[in-house]
């Protein structure tokens, strides 16, 4: 059965040291390129997400006067969490943190590039407006499985998990290979609980490879 590999956002603005660094993020890369060697070895495809914002984008506490980074705004009526400026299009933030197996990947799908818009999930904008091309690489190669880790458990992995869910994927979280941001000290497992509850399976590297 066609598999894919789902690297999230494993970009140097997660790492410590990068504009939204989120506690331990740089020790993924490791975690996620044994698991990369497996995928390729054995027929699957690796996908990579980056989180691609332009400068003027509306999760940045800098276009939000009053606002600092945690705090929550009003966006078309969701709430939607302020952030320090991350990511953004073309800078060394946004590339992929040194080491991580890229030669690897198969495809990259960036999303958060509408300025109006965020998007923690791979798959949709996070008011479902608008779809990326991540579903469509995934159904053109065949792919009926998906496995899941990197950057953040509590954001980006957990909405790429539960989209997938939706969108009829099986899903398997890669735990070691996941690190959350937590704003508040137990969204990292409310975001493992969620994903569960959605039907995604949980799996950690000691106990798969
Ligand atoms: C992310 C917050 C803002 C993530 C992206 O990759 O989890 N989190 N943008
Ligand atoms: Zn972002």
């Amino acid at each position: 059965m066609p598999k894919a590999l789902l690297l999230i956002d494993i970009q140097n603005d997660f790492v410590p040291g990068g504009a939204l660094a989120v506690p331990r993020g740089h020790e993924v890369v490791a975690v996620a390129n044994r698991w990369i060697e497996r995928f390729v070895n054995e027929g699957g495809i690796v996908v990579a997400t980056q989180d691609w914002h332009p400068s003027d984008h509306v999760s940045f506490a800098s276009g939000n006067p009053g606002k600092t980074p945690g705090d929550l705004i009003d966006l078309d009526g969701l709430p939607q969490v302020v952030w320090p400026d991350h990511c953004v299009q073309g800078t060394k933030g946004a590339a992929f943190v040194d080491g991580l197996n890229v030669d690897a990947i198969h495809s990259v799908v960036r999303k958060g590039s509408d300025s109006r818009l965020d998007s923690y999930s791979g798959f949709f904008d996070n008011h479902h407006r608008k779809q990326t091309e991540l579903a469509g690489v995934l159904r053109q190669a065949g792919v009926e499985e998906l496995y899941i880790l990197g950057l953040a458990t509590d954001y980006c992995v957990k909405f790429t998990a539960l989209d997938a869910r939706e969108l009829g994927f099986p899903v398997t979280l890669v735990l070691d290979g996941c690190r959350a941001i937590n704003v508040q000290p137990d969204d990292e497992q409310k975001a493992i609980e969620e994903m569960k509850r959605a039907g995604v399976k949980v799996t950690t590297s000691a106990e798969a490879l």
